[in-house]
């Protein structure tokens, strides 16, 4: 009849918010259907309601939490909680607050971290120093031409001006030096991503120059850098600790950059991460070139002899220069090179060096997480996870697991007493200078401790760092550029705007409300390689194998 015959009347218009409202704080990524799904919101509220997006159905209606008062140092305000844990259906979602307003789109879904992880890492790719990189993204084509051709002068260490080749390597940061120890911990987190969590982070498909070439393109990407810490390393085994430029006057692309840059003298510290890295990346290449990973073996080797040379902490000269120092204390550095080197190898005599420095360092873990100063949780957590297991000492294996296992409940403790549930809690001392990516590194703890002793609160607390760093917090906002809701627009960083995507930004200091998205905020607004390393290593663990159903 008549009526049967008309089309069936259209659905009705998705209504975008015309403005999401910041204050609605959440994973703006989303969460995989079985994962606890809550926000914090910094206004009062009584009722919510979660709407699916493609038909503005509602799903849910919940109840908020009760009043929370965080503290002045950290973000100084009284917010809720909110739990919409119940909606596992994969789909489209926003939260809806009547007085409030409404959240930005997330996902419920299977999968939904393996797009950041590949972003994430590409973005290493697009740090290449050296080289002219390009990539598309979200329609937005970046690229820069060859750059920084004559690394680097040795004025500084006695060559006169003469050059020693030292080209490719990832740029630090937002700026395009290249320091030994930053490259060191971003490494290491990139690796423990590769050995924890090979099949999720296996891609050969990531849209770099060796994609395609059947080795997983993290550890093609880790190589890139491993061919420039070659140059770092001298004849006589020692690793200088920099190419840099004197300061950091540059602005501009890249391969416009033509201020002279030049090696820093050597230093223990860097020489020991020279050593740590080799070793790691000889393992993690050795099924892949058994010839690169012999050369890689055989410079870490040569480094460890300068270090049984010089038991003493030598530190670099850098007076000349104004760029980043990373000058740290060398015993944890030494203490991954021993580690790595007897993985590697399986020689006894580095395992007794390891076992002896690990006791000297009271087998203490570092406060929160691995940062290019500390690196003490690779080391042991390579010790752990060993192949060679039964040649360890017992007692120094027990006494780590234990550590590990009480420091990951300490953090899971942290974030559940925190009204934002940020790993790293609230009083002033954790908001500092990049401590986003202490809040993606010290996910290794809780990653290591469920190993040891498995429990799902180590994983669900890692997934907290993450609802942190992509709009959980204070700002209501991504703080990894492309990717995941109102992302920073402003990151400082030389290559200038829009903004090259997969970084994560150094996060709010001093207190937990004073992230500003602005080119000048290089105390809170700057990428840089060590913060990425450990955000790849962060979403790796909850990536999914692409042939996972
Ligand atoms: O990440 C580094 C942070 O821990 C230090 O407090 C700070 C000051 O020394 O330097 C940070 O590292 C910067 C480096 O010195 C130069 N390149 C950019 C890095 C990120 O801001
Ligand atoms: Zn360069």
């Amino acid at each position: 009849m008549f009526f049967a015959e008309l089309p069936p009347p259209p659905p009705p218009a998705i209504i975008a918010p015309a403005v999401i409202d910041t204050r609605i704080r959440l994973n703006t990524i989303g969460f995989s259907p079985e994962a606890q799904k809550q926000a914090t919101i910094g206004a009062p509220c009584e009722k919510f309601r979660i709407v699916r997006v493609s038909d503005q159905g509602v799903v849910f209606d919940g109840q908020a939490g009760r009043p929370l008062a965080t503290a002045v140092a950290d973000t100084n305000e009284t917010v809720q909680i909110i739990d919409f844990s119940a909606v596992t259906t994969p789909g489209q979602y926003r939260v809806e607050i009547s007085g409030v307003g409404v959240s930005a789109t997330f996902t419920i879904g299977r999968e939904i971290w393996n797009q950041p992880f590949e972003v994430v890492t590409r973005a290493m790719y697009l740090w290449r120093c050296g080289t002219a990189v390009e990539t598309t993204f979200n329609g937005v084509t970046f690229r820069h031409g060859t750059c920084h051709t004559e690394d680097g002068w040795l004025d500084y260490v006695g060559g006169e001006h003469t050059q020693r080749k030292s080209p490719g390597g990832w740029h630090d940061a937002g700026d395009y030096n290249k320091y030994v120890v930053n490259a060191g911990i971003t490494v290491g987190m990139m690796l423990k991503a590769w050995e924890q969590f090979p099949e999720q982070v296996a891609t050969d498909s990531l849209g770099i120059p060796e994609s395609g070439n059947k080795v997983p393109d993290l550890l093609d990407e880790v190589r890139f850098e491993a061919e420039w810490l070659f140059t770092m390393q001298a004849d006589d085994g020692r690793v200088y600790h920099k190419v840099s430029a004197l300061n950091f006057r540059f602005w501009g692309s890249p391969d416009k950059d033509d201020s002279p840059r030049y090696f820093a003298s050597w230093s223990t510290v860097a020489t020991a991460d020279f050593t740590a890295m080799m070793a790691e990346i000889a393992r993690a290449w050795r099924p892949f070139d058994e010839k690169f990973s012999a050369r890689c073996l055989e410079a870490a080797k040569k480094s460890w002899a300068v270090l049984q040379q010089h038991p003493e902490q030598v530190d670099a000269d850098q007076k000349a220069f104004k760029t980043g120092a990373y000058a740290a204390k060398d015993t944890s550095h030494r203490l991954w090179a021993a580690v790595e080197l007897w993985e590697a190898t399986g020689e006894p005599s580095y395992l007794k060096e390891f076992e002896t420095r690990a006791k000297e360092f009271s087998y203490e873990l570092s406060r929160f997480g691995p940062n290019w100063g500390d690196v003490q949780d690779l080391a042991y957590a390579t010790y752990l996870m060993s192949s060679h297991a039964t040649e360890r000492d017992i007692n120094s294996v027990s006494i780590l697991t234990k550590n590990f296992i009480s420091r990951a409940n300490e953090i899971v403790a942290t974030s559940q007493s925190h009204a934002y549930r940020r790993p790293m809690g609230g009083e002033s001392p954790t908001w500092w200078w990049g401590c986003n990516g202490n809040a993606a590194s010290q996910t290794l703890i809780l990653h290591l401790a469920d190993r040891l002793k498995p429990n799902p609160a180590y994983r669900a607390t890692a997934l907290c760092a993450l609802d942190h760093l992509f709009g959980r917090n204070f700002d209501g906002r991504s703080y990894v550029t492309g990717l995941g809701a109102l992302p920073p627009i402003h990151p400082h960083d030389r290559r200038g705007e829009p903004a090259w995507p997969g970084y994560l930004v150094g996060g709010s200091n001093p207190d937990g409300r004073s992230w500003k998205d602005e080119l000048a905020s290089y105390r809170t607004n700057e990428i840089a390689i060590n913060w990425n390393g450990s955000l790849i290593y962060a979403i790796a663990a909850f990536a999914e194998p692409k042939s996972a159903k």
